[in-house]
């Protein structure tokens, strides 16, 4: 693709749109940048190559011609002036898309609706270890056009995918690609589930017979697309035996390379606890027995895998009271899978960014394991009227107050868990700064504690 003197446009500002941007520049294209904040208010604007024009406070409409745009993963296809550019003969794509078109290396990629960073960050880890120098980006933080810049330096690229960044996909084929569950999320941008699930399964639309899809058998919206995939599956499952893939028995990931070989891996590592691991380990396993690691080094990794932050991550004891922040927990499923890896009672920390998702399935959990509810931010009513009569729901107005308040009403044994299934626009930066706001209005009420008992 020759970008040399081509019209371009970069929609949105963010870390995607800055590294795009350079990219652009860089291949000598023409860019005009568009982001609906104003200039003041977005962060890392100086990185942008000087002489690139920014329309600042962009009202999502006016555009002028362009050859290609390029639209960040977090702003919707569906805006007004994407929409006309298209009409006008504009290519519109994602940055997942413009990168691969530079890139001749192989890549794995995975998507699902959770536990795609563990995975991705497992699969590095045992990439690392067996000495394959793989770039590894996207959705988990690195943009893959930043990443594309230094190709010589990688064999191959290991990419987490969200659904918004495969909604801009056109020629982009992973050699492997991985999709771990879909459930509900992101139903603010998306029609419902089905749309939801048809934007996942892009990542298999390119493939080739001589390509691999690893799926989840036990998944429902996986299994009814099943059919439409054109690589070679191999399938995980906790539940009974595959043919080709992996299943789990008594403790032990069996890898199974439906040529007569079988290999078993252990789990046995409390980082990785609960069945929802035990899925992204097998993952982990079948992509790294595709790209032929040896088999100490996938057991080996697994065993020194250390869990990462904002996932389920321990903060501090307060008086015999765990706190604990799952603040990367943005959607219903997995405030699920965190509550039932607790069986001490739990107060629970929700709310944030509303994403349109029912939080009725929670109901039971809630009832079963949850002693009190605080809510906060924009979804804070939704929240509350979903558990009304179920929990005892109290409305809180920051972190601190709500850590404050948890602890009030924890008593020795309890655990505190920060597990929001919302997004956290509405108060934070990202999720990350949630959770660093949390862990310290805890560690603040961890010295409070300290200095009361000398
Ligand atoms: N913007 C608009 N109009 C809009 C929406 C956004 O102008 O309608 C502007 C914002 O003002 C802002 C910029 O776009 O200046 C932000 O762009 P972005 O939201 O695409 O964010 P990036 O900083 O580029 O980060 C994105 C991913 N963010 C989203 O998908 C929301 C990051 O995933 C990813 O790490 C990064 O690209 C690199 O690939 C984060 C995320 O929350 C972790 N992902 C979602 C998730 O995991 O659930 C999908």
């Amino acid at each position: 693709m020759d970008l040399k003197g081509m019209h371009t446009a970069v929609i949105g500002m963010g870390r995607t749109g800055i590294a795009t941007t350079g990219f652009l520049v860089k291949r000598g294209a023409d860019v005009t940048c568009f982001d609906q904040k104003p200039l003041r208010d977005l962060h890392g604007i100086d990185r942008i190559p000087e002489g690139t024009r920014i329309v600042d406070g962009w009202d999502g409409v006016t555009m002028g011609d362009y050859g290609l745009v390029v639209v960040s993963p977090g702003v919707p296809m569906s805006l007004g002036g994407i929409g006309a550019a298209s009409g006008r003969g504009a290519e519109v794509i994602s940055e997942i898309e413009l990168a691969s078109r530079f890139t001749r290396k192989r890549i794995v990629a995975i998507t699902g609706t959770n536990g795609k960073t563990t995975t991705v960050t497992l699969l590095g880890q045992v990439l690392d270890n067996a000495g394959i120098r793989a770039g590894v980006g996207g959705n988990i933080g690195i943009p893959f056009v930043q990443l594309v810049q230094d190709d010589d330096r990688y064999e191959l690229y290991l990419l987490e995918l969200s659904s918004y960044q495969l909604e801009g996909i056109v020629h982009f084929s992973p050699w492997i690609a991985g999709l771990l569950n879909i459930t509900d999320d992101h139903l603010d941008r998306y029609a419902g589930i089905g749309e939801y699930a048809r934007a996942k399964f892009r990542i298999f639309m390119n493939q080739s017979a001589d390509d691999y899809a690893v799926i989840n058998a036990d998944d429902r919206n996986i299994v009814k697309g099943k059919r439409s995939i054109t690589s070679k599956p191999y399938c995980f499952t906790t539940g009974r035996r595959t043919r080709r893939g992996a299943y789990y028995r008594d403790g032990l990931i069996v890898y199974i390379d439906g040529c007569g070989g079988r290999t078993t891996f252990s789990v046995d590592n409390p980082s990785l606890g609960g069945m929802h691991n035990v899925q992204n380990v097998m993952t982990c396993v079948i992509m790294a027995k595709l790209l032929n690691v040896p088999d100490e080094v996938i057991q080996t990794t697994i065993r020194g895998y250390k869990g990462l932050p904002h996932r389920i991550e321990f903060v501090a004891d307060i008086d015999g009271v765990g706190y604990y922040d799952d603040s990367k927990a943005t959607n219903v499923d997995a405030v699920a899978v965190a509550l039932k890896s607790f069986s001490a009672p739990v107060i629970l920390i929700m709310g944030g960014r509303d994403k349109g998702g029912d939080y009725g399935p929670l109901s039971r959990l809630i009832k079963e394991k949850v002693k009190r509810v605080l809510v906060m931010g924009e979804a804070k009513e939704r929240i509350a009227g979903a558990f009304r009569g179920v929990a005892d729901v109290v409305p809180v107005d920051s972190m601190e107050s709500a850590v404050s308040s948890a602890h009030g009403a924890a008593v020795k044994g309890d655990i505190v868990l920060l597990s929001p299934a919302c997004s956290s626009f509405d108060m934070f930066s990202d999720y990350g700064q949630r959770g660093d706001v949390f862990r310290s209005a805890v560690m603040k009420l961890k010295r409070g504690a300290a200095n009361e008992g000398i």
